[in-house]
């Protein structure tokens, strides 16, 4: 008996500044029931999904910023979600942006992704920790970066929950490109891996970098996949979301780093795989065997803190 899940890569396109989380909310369910009527066990969605990037503009009016956050999950609006999973008896993850007053009465900010079961449990929750961008406002940028103004940096490091027959660990967006993020989960005994992301075509920074975008993004994921010998779902918000392009390029990707499924527009669009959970034993066994070929005692450097690292 093979442990093979039907997955779906649930891309979705732009989500308009002014467009309601009833809105987005009611695209996701169509998504999920066109993966369901397809097979799907498990359907992945974006990073922060429920609204539009708002990181990308400057803001220092709280309840303004705090108006793309949720405080309760699922919410209201959510709530539909929840219930047409469990309908259809699917598993979902999905990105929002966490708001939260902590034990201490200090009010919490995340970038966060939970993992759902198919019968509605929060199975698993991750904040992001790679937070990219910047603090404050610079306006030589086509457009703002602030997710180090908007969120802390995660708090519940990097978890992988034993869910729907496997070892499942969670990222958002920016962790992709960190190999540590692969790793920490790998050495968790993860078996897939499932992120999502924000991804604009233009990075202010490095414009020379532009072209390069869609490669960078599937590099570090087939990196990722193949170094740790896990499945990686990348899910994209696509499109020209409010002025800015952002890349597509959500798909699923083996263990050993090919891609066996991909989103082709940049719109709302599922890519689908069969996934056998087992194919990691392939790399986790062989090449990358972590008890047979990796060497920790010469790694101290990978967590030392210095200034300049
Ligand atoms: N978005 C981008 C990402 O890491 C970025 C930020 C874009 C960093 C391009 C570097 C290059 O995909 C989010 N939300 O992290």
């Amino acid at each position: 008996m093979t442990r093979t899940l039907v997955i779906a890569a649930a891309q979705m396109g732009p989500i308009a500044r002014d467009e309601p989380r009833s809105s987005a909310v009611a695209r996701m369910i169509a998504l999920m029931g066109e993966a369901a009527a397809r097979g799907a066990h498990l359907v992945v969605f974006p990073e922060l999904a429920l609204t539009t990037f708002f990181p990308r503009w400057f803001m220092d009016n709280q309840a303004e910023i705090d108006a793309y956050f949720e405080t309760h999950m699922p919410s209201e609006a959510t709530q539909p979600l929840f219930d047409a999973a469990r309908r259809l008896g699917v598993g979902f993850s999905f990105g929002y942006a966490e708001k939260l007053m902590d034990a201490e009465g200090r009010t919490r900010r995340f970038n966060t992704s939970i993992l759902v079961g198919p019968d509605g449990a929060v199975l698993s929750k991750y904040r992001k920790i790679h937070l990219p961008g910047h603090w404050d406002e610079e306006p030589w940028r086509a457009f703002q970066h602030l997710e180090k103004r908007y969120f802390e940096r995660g708090d519940l490091g990097f978890p992988v929950a034993d869910a729907l027959g496997g070892r499942v660990g969670l990222c958002i967006c920016n962790d992709r490109r960190w190999p540590e993020t692969f790793r920490m989960l790998a050495l968790q005994r993860a078996e897939l891996v499932l992120l999502g992301y924000n991804t604009p075509q233009h990075y202010p920074p490095a414009p020379e970098h532009d072209h390069l975008q869609d490669f960078h993004n599937h590099l570090v994921m087939q990196a990722g996949a193949y170094q740790n010998g896990t499945w990686v779902v990348g899910v994209a918000k696509a499109g020209r979301e409010e002025g800015c392009d952002l890349i597509g390029g959500s798909c699923i990707i083996a263990p050993t780093g090919e891609i066996v499924a991909q989103c082709a527009g940049l719109g709302d669009e599922l890519a689908i795989a069969e996934c056998d959970l087992d194919r990691c034993r392939e790399i986790q066994d062989n090449i990358f065997n972590f008890p047979a070929h990796r060497q920790p005692g010469e790694y101290g450097l990978l967590t030392e803190i210095t200034p300049d690292s």
